[in-house]
């Protein structure tokens, strides 16, 4: 039994658009309108995952969800008198940035030894509500082996959750005891706090996590205000690596003792405001990053170009990179159809740590497989959507068969 960390990433869906839906997420905000490509995204986010195949790495995917959401449009009778919004709920392709799937906590970690997995019930935001219960069915085939994964239901959306966007995991490797670190928001601010800290309690309870190994955070109101809707924006960790802006939490320094006396081989890499703002990470998605271990044990940040392309980052990186710390590489990809909606490399991609060979092998990525998957996106994924085509029959048509194309190439038509 060999316990490796497996990256799925979602793949982008045939429905990527800008709608504007996420109130808190600046570049969706911003982005809210534009003319989005569905095609160069999903083949910008393959290239992500043979990137990191390349490296080494073990790589999964999950499969879009299936839009438009006729069921959501029922329940809603959205209709022409609708709001607009509701109508692109319907059709968000937002189940592509999976680190909001679930919460992961792998084997080593729970009172069971099984790899527990709690989907993310994700209803501050109405075009994501409508996800777990498809997300849930992906993850009950592809970790169906009861053996080894246990697959909980979403909890109650009296408490909000984020899934892992929200959560850390620290350990010595991969495969070993963890320290799970879960990162709360608190509501009155002028953005809504997503993650409820009672939702985060539920889930460590969920898991069978031992309390000692647990550590509850509250994230910086100033960071949410920012533009930090999921802790990911500002911080990332990789077994001992804490990676993180200075003022990602409520209490600094509290937080850092609170993981360290938990686990105290911890080593924090701090960026401190001076050298880059609180803006300037959220604009360029810095801790946005992949955090990696390579077959060499060398960890490399896997970044978008954002950072290469902002002065202060990449300086730092620079910095960082001359120094003789923990991260040994830094890797910018091209992810620009995502970011524009709050998504980067480490929005993309659910970390799980389990043995691959347990994996329903379908939802395993290698080479030819991702040659089939980049064929049928090109062959079938709109070239771009105008905002103003959303709710056209025509491009549900379009996506409906994009996805169902997929779906048969990997054989999993039990999706449909
Ligand atoms: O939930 N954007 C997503 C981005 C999620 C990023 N995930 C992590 N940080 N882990 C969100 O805000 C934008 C959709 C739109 O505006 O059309 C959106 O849903």
């Amino acid at each position: 039994m060999s316990l490796v960390e497996i990256n799925f990433d979602g793949i982008v869906g045939p429905s990527h658009n800008y709608a504007g839906l996420s109130l808190g997420n600046i570049a969706s905000a911003s982005h809210g309108g534009d003319i989005s490509y569905p095609r160069a995204a999903a083949l910008q986010g393959v290239a992500k995952m043979r990137g990191n195949m390349e490296r080494g790495l073990a790589q999964g995917f999950f499969l879009p969800l299936p839009r438009p959401n006729f069921g959501l449009i029922r329940d809603l009778a959205i209709d022409a008198s609708a709001p607009r919004q509701l109508l692109a709920a319907a059709w968000s392709a937002s189940s592509m940035w999976t680190a909001n799937a679930a919460t992961v906590s792998p084997a080593p970690d729970t009172a069971d030894g099984r790899c527990h997995l709690t989907p993310a019930n994700l209803v501050t935001m109405a075009h994501r509500a409508q996800e777990w219960r498809d997300t849930k069915a992906q993850l009950d085939i592809a970790f169906g082996n009861r053996e080894h994964f246990a697959i909980h239901d979403a909890v109650l959306p009296t408490f909000g959750d984020e899934g892992a966007a929200n959560h850390m995991r620290f350990c010595e490797g991969h495969g070993s005891e963890g320290v799970e670190v879960f990162v709360y928001g608190r509501q009155g601010g002028k953005f809504p706090a997503r993650q409820h800290e009672q939702a985060s309690r539920a889930v460590a309870r969920l898991h069978g996590l031992d309390p000692a190994k647990c550590v509850f955070i509250e994230q910086n109101p100033e960071a949410i205000e920012a533009g930090a809707f999921h802790n990911d924006v500002v911080s990332v960790a990789n077994e001992r690596v804490l990676f993180t802006h200075e003022r990602a939490f409520a209490d600094r320094q509290g937080a850092y003792d609170a993981i360290a006396a938990a686990f105290p081989a911890l080593l924090v890499v701090e960026v401190p405001e001076s050298a880059v703002s609180l803006d300037e990470a959220i604009r360029s998605y810095l801790f946005n990053a992949q955090l990696l271990t390579l077959p060499t044990g060398e960890m490399a940040l896997v970044v978008p170009t954002e950072c290469r392309d902002s002065a202060s980052v990449w300086a730092w990186c620079e910095k960082m990179l001359a120094s003789n710390g923990p991260i040994r590489q830094v890797i910018p990809v091209d992810v620009k159809q995502s970011m524009a909606n709050g998504g980067g490399p480490a929005c993309l991609r659910l970390r799980v740590v389990a043995d691959p060979a347990t994996v329903d092998p379908r939802f395993m990525l290698d080479e030819m497989k991702a040659d089939r998957i980049e064929a049928v996106i090109a062959e079938t994924w709109p070239d771009q959507i105008d905002p103003a085509d959303i709710g056209t029959d025509a491009l549900a048509k379009t996506v409906i068969e994009a996805r169902e194309a997929l779906l048969t190439v990997l054989s999993l038509d039990t999706l449909a």
